[in-house]
């Protein structure tokens, strides 16, 4: 251990090791634990680029990237006919796994428990875990193979994620189908850049961003299990959003039609302050900035030709890696290694005599990884335009937007536009939200052509859509 004291007090960094004497074996073994996850060099090299100065404005040469639109936005039908045949052969040969971005803090929705068991589907109240297992199986039904799923979590939130799991059965998926992997940990600095004690005996640590979820696949072995199962292809999503088609055919297809090593789905944003990313191009490389790190005078610039936003592409963080991608950008290989971001942040810590304090302004620095920043070295990255109502309703925030308000609305007229398309009647009003709330499993329909098919299945059909109307739960 006495080595562990040294390196930190060589880096500059003895002040975590202050209250030693004071502390007991357990919490001074917890210390060094957490000590040694620290990667001193690392925040070294963060400390010269990231903290001082001003902090880096998105570059001035920025063009909106282009994007492959959808049919009736005038992308060619064929070729996306063509798309979805491919990927439907990808998948009955096994070669796509699932991978959930599930370590995330989800203060903005202030919910106790792993965001994943958030009862989110409007009459079933089905977490957004089952949601996703439920998409996962209707994928197996259809393509004959099993999908492994893997789920990043965080130390916070792994062992109540397992457990939840455990207590469901795994939501008909088989247990050793579901791998959960936690992510890493960065420390939080003061503004020179020494790492903040959260208690004298713990360094305040928090997760190193959903860019983390890479390196924490490579040290977890996934990519040699995914290898070990002929899988890939990563089809990579966010815990927060119950309408993305974890396995869409037609994404999939694009993705291996076009050769590419990372794909993206992207939608035009709603409105210009809207907190997505934006889809860019910049010296040649397409890329993501943040809506944080672009202005906003920027971010409202129009097209002349079009009259519609420049910078239209907006980020919704459904992504498809190539497999062997993602591992070299998660070993850094061939200089493919993601940047840290800086937040500043209010972060609980102690005073030289180790009291507890709870800043009322920013008082550290966090670091963070973003997995859109692997895009620009990707070989022929990919932005696919997505439909918004089949694909993306967060639930982000308590109230207003992106909240389980809204996101219940979006399942809600997405399950009433299906149901209508396929000849049901049920009431709605000019918005297309049903008059009373309904629900369809993704086991009976997870998109137009796959609901299509089992309604024409159902013998005899339902008389009437009355309220509360289930289709497809097995249970
Ligand atoms: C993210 C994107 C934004 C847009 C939006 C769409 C970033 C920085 N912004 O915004 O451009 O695409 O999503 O919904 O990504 N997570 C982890 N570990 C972490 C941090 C986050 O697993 O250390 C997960 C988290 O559980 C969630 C996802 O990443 O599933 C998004 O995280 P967020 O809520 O911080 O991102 P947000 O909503 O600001």
């Amino acid at each position: 251990m006495q080595s562990l004291i040294d390196a930190f007090r060589e880096a500059g960094q003895g002040q975590v090791f202050a209250f030693l004497d004071r502390l007991g074996p357990t919490e001074q073994a917890r210390l060094f634990a957490e000590a040694a996850e620290v990667d001193l060099a690392e925040l070294a090299v963060l400390k010269r680029s990231l903290l001082g100065g001003t902090p880096v404005a998105a570059p001035a040469d920025l063009e909106p990237a282009p994007y492959v639109p959808l049919p009736e936005n005038g992308g060619d039908p064929e070729r996306w006919r063509q798309a979805r045949e491919v990927g439907e052969a990808a998948l009955r040969a096994g070669r796509v796994a699932a991978f959930t971005v599930a370590g995330g803090q989800g203060t903005r929705l202030g919910f106790e428990g792993p965001k994943g068991t958030f009862p989110v589907t409007p009459v079933r109240q089905r977490p957004l875990f089952a949601v996703f297992a439920d998409k996962l199986l209707a994928a197996e039904r259809r393509y004959g193979r099993r999908v492994p799923w893997f789920i990043l979590t965080s130390h916070q939130n792994h062992a109540a994620t397992e457990a939840f799991f455990a207590q469901h059965r795994w939501f008909g998926l088989q247990a050793d189908q579901v791998h959960f992997l936690r992510q890493g940990r960065m420390p939080a600095v003061d503004a020179s850049g020494r790492i903040l004690l959260e208690t004298p005996g713990s360094l305040a640590l928090s997760p190193d961003g959903h860019g983390g979820s890479l390196r924490a696949l490579e040290r977890a072995g996934a990519f040699d299990r995914m290898a070990a199962l002929g899988a890939d292809i990563i089809s990579y999503f966010q815990v927060d959003n119950p309408l993305v088609r974890v396995i869409d055919p037609a994404f999939i297809g694009w993705h291996l039609l076009s050769g590419s090593e990372m794909s993206s789905k992207m939608v035009p944003k709603a409105f210009p302050e809207e907190k997505v990313g934006h889809f860019c191009r910049q010296r040649g490389r397409t890329c993501v900035i943040e809506y944080s790190d672009l202005a906003l005078d920027r971010q409202r610039e129009t097209d002349p030709a079009t009259g519609r936003l420049r910078f239209l592409a907006g980020s919704i963080a459904i992504h498809l890696f190539s497999r062997e991608f993602a591992r070299r950008v998660a070993r850094g290989e061939g200089g493919a290694s993601l940047p840290f971001h800086r937040a500043d942040k209010k972060i609980p810590t102690i005073d030289r005599e180790g009291r507890p304090v709870q800043p009322l302004r920013p008082n550290g620095i966090k670091f963070e990884l973003f997995v859109f920043d692997a895009l620009p070295f990707a070989a022929n990255p990919l932005v696919l335009e997505t439909d918004r109502a089949g694909d993306f309703a967060p639930v982000k925030n308590a109230e207003g937007v992106d909240s389980p308000a809204t996101c219940r609305e979006a399942q809600l007229r997405l399950f009433a536009g299906w149901l209508r398309a396929v000849g049901a009647t049920l009431p709605v009003d000019p918005s297309g939200l049903p008059l009373f709330p309904i629900e369809v499993s993704p086991l009976f329909g997870d998109d137009l052509v796959s609901l299509g098919e089992s309604w024409a299945r159902l013998d005899p059909k339902p008389a009437a859509v009355t309220p509360g109307f289930c289709l497809g739960h097995d249970s």
